[in-house]
């Protein structure tokens, strides 16, 4: 598998840079902290694969993991009933949620005592508890169905941002989403009260696919709220005090969490903080990007009631640290309930060429694909671009299809490619070449 991941890292930066739903690219590399990678991410040797899965019961409440959406119609998070018909409405034009994606909720992986998201967010928690004793207040059960309010006007996203779109977005409604960040959760944590809060939840987001991006992943977002009082004998103004504070709690959680692994900070934009950061983790010959954070926009602290404080916040990708903590290969593993996945099993590629339209979007194409191949699909990736004399536009893209569990048959991806393709001729509306 290892060839696989260093192909997917390779273009990961770049990937990142023009995909990510929040930030843009960077301005610099601000600092760059220690010294060595180190010759084993794994801080213990007992944090190791092959039996996570079984090792633990669910926590009170939740079920065993279930892959298909028709295993269950209906579900509950944090007391919140959904049934599949509150978010997957095929006749509604304004719903693009599929069945895979509501097969996902309610699942709660980080919920897992011994699930590797469990296993992270609670030594986390530790890190917190150790140097914060007591102060930071955890949810981990907020209802992932949320208000476009919530999820961006609360945080400032424009009206125009790309995040918005359906593209990029699921939408269970004009007004309804599933949340894609925990930071959909900071404004009303806020108006309750909290002025500590760590808020670890599932997110939802229509995205490319491959070994580092799945349309549902895990992230933990953190929040603290400081008071004049706090920063008034720094000798720094307030901004500048929050943004020192949070790089050290950060690199602080990343030493807790790898040792003496080497990170750097890189500047970048999000509407909710200003200064914003990113911090990227050298892993298996490249940079990966773990976190986004930032010194809160003061706009939202004084909608929030807390005018004259200053405020820092990070939302963290908990399968990209688990990846690199527990040196899990690839990000479909998390949802994986079959022990044997640690086999390794051949990947078999396809292409397809077709001329695009005006409306077409890789987004779009990689939820066709993952309607029709579900796990199957490992990555989707443009091999070939180019515009003839008349101007019609070619995309070629390589299909990667793996099963985790076993040996996929040549008939068995036949037809699935087969399928795609009639799918993606019909529905996206190209012409195949
Ligand atoms: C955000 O989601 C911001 N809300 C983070 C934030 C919070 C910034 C508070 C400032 C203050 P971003 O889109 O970069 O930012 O995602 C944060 C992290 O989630 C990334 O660094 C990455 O670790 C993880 N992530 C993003 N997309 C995916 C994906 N498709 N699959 C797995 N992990 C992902
Ligand atoms: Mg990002």
């Amino acid at each position: 598998m290892r060839p696989l991941i260093r192909t997917a890292r390779c273009c990961l930066r770049a990937r990142e840079r023009a995909m990510a739903t929040f930030s843009v690219a960077p301005a610099a590399i601000s600092s760059s902290t220690a010294a060595r990678p180190l010759s084993s991410l794994r801080p213990h040797g007992r944090l190791l694969l092959p039996c996570f899965l079984h090792a633990a019961p669910a926590p009170a409440g939740a079920r065993p993991l279930r892959t298909s959406a028709a295993a269950a119609s209906a579900v509950e998070v944090g007391g919140v009933k959904i049934a599949r018909e509150d978010v997957v409405k095929e006749d509604d034009p304004t719903n693009n949620v599929p069945d895979t994606i509501f097969s996902k909720i309610g699942l709660q992986l980080h919920r897992r005592d011994n699930h590797p998201l469990g296993i992270l967010k609670n030594t986390i928690y530790d890190y917190f508890d150790k140097n914060f004793a007591g102060q930071f207040d955890k949810f981990d059960d907020l209802c992932p169905v949320v208000a476009v309010k919530q999820n961006f006007d609360d945080v400032l996203v424009p009206a125009d941002h790309v995040s918005r779109s359906y593209n990029d977005t699921y939408y269970v409604d004009g007004q309804t989403v599933l949340r894609c960040h925990t930071s959909a959760h900071q404004a009303e944590l806020l108006r309750d009260g909290h002025t500590h809060f760590l808020v670890t939840g599932d997110v939802y987001r229509r995205d490319s696919i491959d070994s580092t991006h799945y349309p549902v992943f895990h992230q933990m977002e953190g929040f603290r709220v400081f008071s004049p009082d706090d920063w008034s004998g720094s000798g720094m103004d307030g901004t500048a005090y929050a943004a020192a504070d949070l790089k050290k709690t950060l690199e602080g959680l990343a030493r807790h969490l790898f040792g003496a692994v080497e990170m750097r900070w890189v500047d970048t934009y999000f509407p909710f903080t200003n200064p914003s950061f990113e911090l990227e983790i050298y892993f298996q010959d490249d940079w990966l990007e773990v976190l986004g954070c930032g010194v809160t926009e003061q706009e939202i602290l004084k909608r929030n009631g807390r005018t004259d404080h200053v405020a820092w916040a990070f939302g963290l990708g908990l399968e990209r640290l688990a990846m690199v903590l527990f040196d899990i290969p690839d990000i479909r593993l998390f949802w994986s309930n079959d022990k044997r996945f640690t086999s390794q099993f051949p990947p078999c590629y396809k292409d397809m060429s077709f001329w695009i339209n005006d409306e077409f979007t890789e987004n779009n194409l990689c939820e066709v694909v993952r309607g029709i191949a579900g796990d199957l699909v490992e990555e989707v990736k443009l091999i070939d671009n180019f515009t003839n004399k008349k101007g019609m536009t070619s995309h070629c893209y390589r299909i990667a299809y793996r099963s985790m569990e076993r040996s996929l048959t040549d008939e068995e991806i036949n037809d699935l490619q087969w399928n795609v393709r009639e799918v993606v001729k019909s529905k996206l509306k190209v012409e195949l070449r």
